[in-house]
């Protein structure tokens, strides 16, 4: 539709950008296409502000919620090294949400608006924390492969138009690799470990494989907002893309190490270098990000608690004077 010439914000095909001013627009534009960061301060269209922020909300809240499925396994992990990882990891994600919910305000939505979004079900987070984490495998799976698909994402994007929101990326990704590396640390010593444990990861594989694939985004026909957003370079690739470029990166990894893919159609087509792979169900992944997955309602239950239990701090902390404030009032 818009393609990387100059759009005309008159035109009435031009919904998108409708009633933004043609030479600010254009000069934002140059901009952009120049690799020039925005910074929270200069001129941008509506559309761009209301783009960036849906996304940076929806990752923050990903990275919050994110932190539930591994956090069941703190208490349970083999062992006191693996616990004090896991504890590190799960601090991190937590992390992580802090840097992207501060980059979101600089674009003009408060955090309490932003949290009461995802309490209330309105914001969208990923579709893989709506799974439950079964066994200590499952938090093997996640921290390799759900962190290495997220370092395909941001990595990228880590290089797109918005200055705080790749400044934080950029920082995340140093931390995922991290997690990255443990997880598989992880999966290495179960794959290799005794038949119990080597059946425990392939079933965490094959639970996982299809929201895995749901990770990336609708394919390329079917997203709605890439073609805009990667004319603004906050996507900086689509959303194919980065799953053919995970899938390149760690297939060959899983299958080196004996684990199968509950996927008889995958394999790379010689030609095309693409992989080809069974379309994972759409219809549940429509049904998961709209609220209606395994652990939804779990999800923003222990996050509405949370929401409750902290509200006394957060009003002791703007006004020490009702620090007296009953705990749980
Ligand atoms: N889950 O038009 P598109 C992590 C929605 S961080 C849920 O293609 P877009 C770290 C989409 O919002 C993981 N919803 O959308 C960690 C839209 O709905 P809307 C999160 C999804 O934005 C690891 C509709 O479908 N990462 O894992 C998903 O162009 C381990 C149409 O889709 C980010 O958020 C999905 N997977 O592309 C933490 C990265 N995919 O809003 C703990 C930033 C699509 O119109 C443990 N986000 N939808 O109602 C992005 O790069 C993009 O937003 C995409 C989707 C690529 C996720």
């Amino acid at each position: 539709m818009y393609g990387n010439a100059y759009i005309d914000p008159n035109d009435p095909k031009n919904k998108l950008i409708a009633g933004e001013d043609p030479a600010k627009l254009q000069a934002f534009e140059e901009t952009i296409l120049a690799g020039k960061k925005i910074e929270p301060q200069d001129w941008m269209p509506v559309n761009y502000r209301k783009q960036l922020v849906r996304m940076i909300e929806q990752h923050a809240h990903s990275e919050i919620i994110g932190a539930l499925p591994e956090g069941t396994w703190i208490t349970r992990a083999p062992g006191f090294r693996r616990k004090l990882a896991l504890m590190a990891k799960v601090q991190d994600e937590v992390g992580h949400a802090q840097l992207l919910y501060a980059a979101a305000e600089t674009l003009g939505k408060s955090r309490e608006d932003m949290i009461n979004d995802l309490i209330s079900g309105k914001s969208k987070y990923s579709n893989v924390f709506n799974y439950p984490a079964k066994t200590w495998a499952d938090s093997a799976v996640i921290a390799w492969l759900i962190d290495a698909g997220a370092i395909v994402n941001q990595l990228a994007n880590s290089k797109g138009s918005y200055g705080p929101y790749c400044r934080a990326l950029e920082r995340i990704c140093y931390e995922e690799s991290f997690h990255l590396k443990y997880g598989h640390d992880n999966v290495v010593h179960l794959a290799t470990g005794t038949k119990k444990q080597r059946a425990m990861v392939q079933d965490a594989l094959n639970r996982w494989w299809p929201p895995i694939m749901h990770f990336f985004g609708p394919s390329d026909k079917e997203s709605v907002h890439t073609e805009i957003l990667m004319r603004w370079k906050v996507k900086m690739a689509s959303n194919d893309d980065m799953r053919q470029q995970f899938l390149d990166m760690y297939v060959p990894k899983i299958w080196d190490l004996g684990l199968t893919l509950p996927d008889k159609k995958l394999r790379k087509n010689p030609e095309t270098k693409k992989w080809m792979y069974t379309e994972p169900d759409w219809d549940e992944f429509k049904r998961v990000i709209n609220g209606d997955g395994p652990c939804n309602a779990e999800r923003l239950a222990v996050r509405r608690m949370a929401e409750q239990r902290g509200r006394w701090v957060r009003k002791a902390i703007v006004n020490p004077k009702d620090s007296y404030v009953k705990p749980f009032a």
